[in-house]
């Protein structure tokens, strides 16, 4: 490395290291263990070299075996280097299986001859470093003679090798494939075998949709590919239905699910509805800004076995507090689940579940809901659920102390931030009011692991891994490509934004009219709790020859007719393009944020330099800085009503909500800082903000 980077001054990241595959199925003694080999250098490389590049011409492992080994062989090895770290792999991708879909039996076949892990009837050491020769040898000759008997006579086409697994393994593989390609006539063939059709659903079908949440759970299926098993599961439920009696249901219990009241978070508790309702449970979706009333009449209407609540701010999570109190009032005992991005297992069990007094269950995520379901609705589990989610005590879950002493609140600007600095005149005081057609352009401001990663469920780094031809990464970017042809036609993106010229008055900002004496609107915010503690208002500079320093604001949405468009495509069973919509939407809407933020500067006069890479900016390396209300500098919710004082983005179609929500749900509002200092940083202590990441 030294040679290379210091004699040849070549950058680190642009080695690429091939820890070299050795064939383990040649028999040739020199070779057994290689596989584990290159597996622990890729990872001594991720760990003492992080910059290079590795690089693997994978199947070379699996030389000498049969075409059909080979697959299994290659693609058990390849996960094994990927959750190694190995960056790029030459491989035929055509050839290669999904790991989550090869049968344990095949996986194990292949993980034994890679690991050379010794059978039963060889005792030797499980590492094959501590095997005699004598043994070394033994072991390989065994699993390959195994793994090349298991595949003779086996060829490569999947087709073949579907048609050839019993009915039932066929029906659970098409939900846990994601594919429906054939399951219509296989469905009709199982009934034709005098089966019920909610036997069939309870059955091989639902079978298929518990192995897709156990992979999900181990990290090997994605939201993404959930969402399609989701789709094949309803299609066949959908099929099924017409033969089944009225009476017939496939219910494992009942949900009513809703966002609380002043939220207009969608996406969440529809992906949670989905998940559900393809397990099995009957939802019934209420929808958003639901008051606790509402709620207790659906209670009395459906009796279900369970509530569901969402949530995206704190202030939902505040609302929930209320709600299982008015809960508790009405009479009503039956467990409640409880989620959202603001809400964490410390606010339920210390705030929300002594309000109610019952069972308030946390779930962090869609699977997990389910998993609670599953419990409550298990008697063998029931008990223990409810046990361990009662808490009557406030302060159950220890609060952490944070041990900086808290010091009295001062308004003195920090010295951290420079004052002598040149004021940029601002390029217009006019409010602008724009349509943002250019989704292409703008969609090139969606940071991937938000879409990728966040929303979609993509594990690793998506952008790197698509480059160096990792299947689910190029499998996923097909999926979103689609999405995006049939998205572009129905997201339409709206601006409005306008600088204001501003004073610093202590810890609040005055905004001004155009050279006016008195106040527009006042923000105020707080200061970081320590000595010398920033705070928003430090950034405005004092007037400079009597010019003063400006505040630019903004509002923008991608998010008009998403909701509607959404509950259309859950009604007919798309679930990827369900989710996919919104989440699209919402990474529009924040992709046009990073887009109008980068304009602003520009036409502030401090343009980003040519060089700027779109993952700088989306770690803000660039001149200022955006604070949104609700993060973490600049907490206060209510603090959106300046912004509908000054900008009145219901021009563009974005309401305000009681609970202080934009709608619709993709809309983003923003104060944009031109000053060099600018720093992200938390001005309250209220410790369920400081949570967030
Ligand atoms: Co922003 N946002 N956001 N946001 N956003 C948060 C929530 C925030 C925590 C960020 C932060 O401070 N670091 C912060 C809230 C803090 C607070 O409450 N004060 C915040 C803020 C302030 C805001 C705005 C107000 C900022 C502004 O513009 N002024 C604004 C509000 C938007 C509006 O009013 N319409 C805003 C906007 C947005 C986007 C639109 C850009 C976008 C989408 C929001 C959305 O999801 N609808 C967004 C995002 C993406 C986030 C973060 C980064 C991620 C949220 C997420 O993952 N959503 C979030 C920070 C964070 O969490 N790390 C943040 C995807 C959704 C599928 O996940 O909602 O968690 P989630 O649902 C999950 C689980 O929670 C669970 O299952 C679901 C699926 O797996 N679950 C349940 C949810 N409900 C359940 C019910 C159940 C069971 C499980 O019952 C059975």
């Amino acid at each position: 490395m030294d040679l290379l980077t210091t004699k040849y001054g070549i950058a680190p990241e642009d080695i690429i290291i091939d820890p070299l595959v050795f064939p383990c199925a040649t028999g040739d003694t020199n070779y057994i263990g290689g596989a584990v080999e290159t597996i622990e250098a890729l990872r001594l490389i991720r760990q003492h070299i992080p910059f290079v590049k590795t690089a693997l011409g994978v199947s070379n492992i699996s030389f000498g075996l049969p075409a059909s080994a080979r697959e299994v062989v290659n693609s058990v090895f390849l996960y094994y280097c990927t959750k190694a770290g190995l960056d790029l792999a030459i491989v035929n991708a055509e050839k290669l299986e999904r790991f989550a879909s090869i049968p344990d039996e095949e996986k194990h076949l292949a993980e034994a001859l890679l690991f050379n892990t010794p059978p039963p009837e060889i005792p030797a050491a499980q590492d094959w470093r501590e095997q005699t020769p004598e043994q070394k040898a033994a072991i390989n000759q065994h699993h390959i003679a195994k793994i090349a008997e298991f595949f003779r006579g086996r060829t490569q086409t999947k087709k073949v090798k579907a048609a050839d697994l019993p009915l039932d393994q066929r029906l659970a593989n098409y939900i846990l494939e994601g594919t429906k390609e054939g399951l219509i006539a296989d469905l009709d063939l199982k009934r034709a075998e005098g089966v019920a059709p909610l036997d069939i659903i309870n059955g091989p079908l639902m079978a298929g949709m518990a192995e897709v949440g156990r992979l999900f759970n181990a990290n090997e299926l994605i939201v993404a590919e959930v969402l399609q098993s989701a789709e094949a599961m309803k299609a066949a439920v959908n099929h099924l239905e017409q033969f089944m009696e009225k009476a017939d249901t496939a219910s494992r219990g009942k949900i009513v699910l809703a966002t609380v009241k002043g939220d207009v978070h969608d996406i969440g508790k529809n992906l949670v509805e989905i998940i559900l309702s393809n397990n099995g449970y009957q939802v019934v979706n209420l929808g958003i800004k639901i008051p606790s009333d509402q709620l207790i009449q659906a209670w009395r209407e459906h009796k279900p076995d369970a509530i569901g609540l969402s949530g995206l701010l704190v202030k939902s999570a505040q609302q929930m507090v209320l709600t299982a109190a008015d809960f508790k009032d009405a009479g009503i005992d039956i467990p409640i689940l409880v989620g959202g991005a603001a809400l964490s297992e410390r606010f339920t069990v210390n705030k929300i579940a002594p309000a109610y007094g019952e069972a308030v269950c946390y779930a962090k995520d869609a699977m997990t809901g389910l998993r609670i379901m599953n419990q409550l609705m298990d008697p063998s589990e029931r008990p223990a659920i409810l046990a361990a989610n009662t808490n009557l005590t406030p302060g159950a879950f220890a609060e952490p102390v944070s041990g900086a002493p808290l010091v009295p609140e001062s308004d003195e600007r920090s010295t951290k931030v420079r004052i002598d600095v040149p004021i940029p005149p601002a390029p217009y005081l006019e409010r602008k009011v724009r349509d943002v057609p250019q989704l292409t352009e703008l969609w090139s401001y969606i940071n991937p692991f938000m879409l990728f990663g966040r929303h979609l469920g993509y594990k690793g780094n998506f952008e790197k891994n698509l480059a160096q031809g990792d299947p689910k990464a190029i499998d996923l970017n097909n999926l979103v490509n689609d999405l995006k042809k049939r998205a572009a036609p129905l997201i339409k993106v709206k601006a409005v934004w306008q600088f204001f010229e501003a004073e610093r008055a202590g810890n609040s900002i005055n905004l001004f009219e155009p050279n006016a004496k008195t106040p527009i609107h006042t923000f105020h915010f707080g200061r970081q709790p320590r000595a010398n503690g920033l705070c928003l208002s430090d950034y405005i500079l004092p007037a400079q020859n009597g010019a003063r320093d400006h505040l630019a604001i903004f509002v923008v949405t991608a998010g008009a007719g998403v909701r509607e468009l959404a509950e259309d495509l859950k009604a007919k069973g798309e679930y990827f393009m369900t989710h996919g919509l919104q989440a699209l939407a919402i990474e529009t809407a924040e992709g046009c944020a990073e887009w109008l933020h980068r304009r602003i500067r520009e036409d502030w006069g401090f343009p980003d330099p040519a060089e700027m890479t779109m993952h700088e900016r989306f770690t803000s390396r660039y001149r200022g800085k955006r604070y949104s209300f609700g993060y973490p500098a600049c907490p206060n919710l209510d603090d959106q009503q300046g912004i509908w004082k000054l900008l009145h983005p219901e021009d563009i179609g974005v309401e305000l909500t009681e609970g202080m929500m934009m709608e619709p749900e993709a809309s983003v509002s923003a104060l944009v800082f031109q000053h060099p200092d600018c720093a992200y940083f938390t001005a309250s202590d209220d410790r369920e903000l400081q949570n967030q990441d």
